[in-house]
């Protein structure tokens, strides 16, 4: 997972020790000179931050972080020069390696939301709406959080909202019998804005916490299933609508979103297969790019294969 992305972050000491010894024109064994200056802690020059980020902006790039994700994170990193102090018997590596770890951190921070909590106190039934391009992983993510839900102790209804492909209402209801959570589908064909608006009734009635509403693949161009998405909507009202994206999509992922929130408003998103990214620019341009809570991230295709995001994981896994 993330090795392009890791391997590229490993590489900033390289970078430091590199372009301050062309700034100086110290040989790398170094001399005097250099030697104090790391010593008694160095003030950041910006020359020496710019010329990192270069190389460090190539990297990224290469791991198919989006330029605007990139962009955003080199603001954060001229306010966080700014501000730091610089510690006194550092490396101007380390000093520099860690002010790119912090900023990255500090951003990641931003897109964390405790679901649970924030779902806790919202009015029965919770309705979710999952959206995403084909093959994004909704059906399987809704699997996984009617999952995470029960064992947390909440109920759920299933809607299966997907009437467009074929295969598909047998598929969520499996998963359905799987886990154990009711799912109320109507036939292939029909008008999806009914089953999950039957599915939030029956959530009424029998008195569920959530009900989830799988959706068919669509993409934005496809004017007819785009405004059937808009008329489930208009129907049920969902209090949330997730945006599922593909990890393995790179940085097209951002495209997507803001596809998907321009015609139908996205509360947050989550990304799936990053068990299976190599690159890691997906997960890095939607913690950017996109001012969403990401809520999960799928990590396989087993139920329990499934993370709430939280900024400290991905660093272990950006870092280790
Ligand atoms: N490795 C891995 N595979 C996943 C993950 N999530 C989903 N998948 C796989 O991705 C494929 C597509 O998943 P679905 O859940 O059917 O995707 P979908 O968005 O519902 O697809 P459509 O309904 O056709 O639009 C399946 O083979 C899943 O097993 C994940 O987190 N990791
Ligand atoms: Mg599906």
């Amino acid at each position: 997972m993330f090795e392009k992305l890791k391997s590229g972050l490993k590489k900033i000491k390289n970078f430091v020790a590199r372009d301050t010894n062309e700034d100086s024109g110290i040989s790398s064994t170094g001399n005097a000179s250099n030697v104090l200056s790391s010593k008694i802690g160095l003030k950041l020059s910006s020359d020496i931050i710019n010329k990192v980020l270069e190389d460090v902006e190539i990297e990224l790039l290469s791991s198919d972080v989006a330029l605007e994700a990139i962009e955003s994170f080199r603001d954060d990193l001229k306010k966080e020069v700014e501000n730091r102090r610089v510690s006194l018997g550092k490396s101007r590596e380390a000093v520099i390696e860690s002010l790119f770890r912090d900023t990255l951190h500090n951003a990641l921070k931003k897109r964390e939301i405790d679901f649970l909590e924030m779902v806790k106190s919202l009015p029965r039934p919770v309705s979710i709406m999952f959206v995403g391009i084909n093959g994004s992983g909704k059906t399987t993510t809704i699997a996984k959080v009617a999952k995470f839900l029960k064992d947390n102790g909440f109920s759920s209804v299933i809607a299966a909202g997907d009437t467009f492909r074929a295969g598909a209402i047998e598929q969520i209801s499996i998963h359905g019998e799987r886990i154990g959570v009711r799912v109320i589908k109507h036939d292939f064909g029909a008008d999806p804005a009914a089953v999950a608006y039957d599915a939030v009734e029956h959530a009424k009635a029998k008195r569920r916490d959530f009900v989830l509403i799988d959706t068919a693949g669509r993409m934005h161009t496809n004017v007819n299933l785009m405004d059937e998405m808009k008329k489930i909507k208009r129907v049920v009202n969902p209090t949330l609508i997730i945006w599922v994206g593909d990890s393995l999509n790179g940085n097209d992922i951002i495209n997507q979103v803001r596809d998907f929130d321009k015609v139908i408003g996205v509360s947050g998103t989550i990304l799936t297969k990053v068990d299976v990214d190599v690159k890691g620019g997906a997960i890095l341009s939607v913690a950017y790019a996109i001012e969403k809570p990401i809520y999960f991230l799928g990590m396989g295709q087993e139920y329990n294969e499934f993370l709430p995001f939280r900024a400290q994981w991905l660093m272990n896994a950006l870092y280790s």
